[in-house]
């Protein structure tokens, strides 16, 4: 009977690895390039940042030279360019959103293919009446908090003074088709005390093979034992 030869083992495991794609897409945010930009965005530190600080406002903070921008202007504003309905970012209606910035693009997926994005919030925007700034995603529409100022508690370098602990987000696509994705930061509640929002390493990988890809790969183990047998 003929053996598994190392050629042939190599075949069988090069399909079943076949099963575990490479990723789609893969930003590691060293440039942003692929991106549609609005407000003070900027690859900065190795992470792609938006950040609610602005030049008028005398805020060392901002990164681009360019402002932030309101949140509730209609067709100008930043929840237009995330494309969420006017009043989406606010909290409540005593806490509302004011200005900040976001960055989109959109990736052509299959439903069930899966995103993964790390993010780290940096904040002034700490103490009493503060801490309801945060960063989001706007995924096919739908809006997800990220993180909030109010949760970082960990000192940071000048120019802010907090952190958040690092997060990574995971999200899987419910829709085939070329989805948008946006990453944002407001102020909420007033323009001052600045936060900067940073993403990074950004992957999207493949669902996992359809039930009709594991039998095809059932199929053609089937036949390398036929052959396998029929040699022997
Ligand atoms: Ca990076
Ligand atoms: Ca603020
Ligand atoms: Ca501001």
């Amino acid at each position: 009977m003929k053996k598994f030869t190392p050629t042939l083992l190599t075949a069988i495991l090069g399909l079943s690895g076949a099963a575990q794609a490479a990723p789609l897409y893969n930003d590691d945010f060293s440039s942003l390039a692929n991106w549609t930009l609005l407000g003070d965005v900027t690859a900065y530190s190795g992470y792609g940042v938006v950040t609610t600080a602005h030049t008028s406002e005398g805020d060392y903070a901002n990164l681009s030279g360019n402002n932030p921008v309101e949140t509730h202007v209609g067709p100008a504003g930043l929840e237009a360019f995330v494309g969420l309905a006017q009043g989406a970012l606010d909290l409540s209606n005593a806490s509302q959103a004011t200005e900040g910035s976001a960055i989109k693009r959109s990736f052509n997926v299959k439903a069930g293919d899966k995103l993964g994005v790390d993010w780290l919030l940096v904040t002034n925007d700490t103490g009493a009446g503060f801490g309801l700034d945060y960063g989001f995603a706007v995924i096919d529409g739908q809006l997800i908090s990220l993180a909030s100022a109010s949760s970082a508690g960990t000192q940071f370098s000048p120019p802010y003074a907090w952190a958040t602990a690092p997060g990574r987000f995971d999200y899987t696509f419910q829709r085939s088709g070329n989805i948008s994705v946006a990453f944002g930061v407001v102020d909420v509640g007033d323009y001052s005390a600045s936060t900067a929002f940073g993403i990074d390493s950004l992957s999207i990988t493949a669902a996992v093979p359809e039930p009709g890809s594991y039998a095809l790969l059932l199929v053609g183990l089937g036949l390398v034992g036929a052959l396998a047998r029929r040699r022997g």
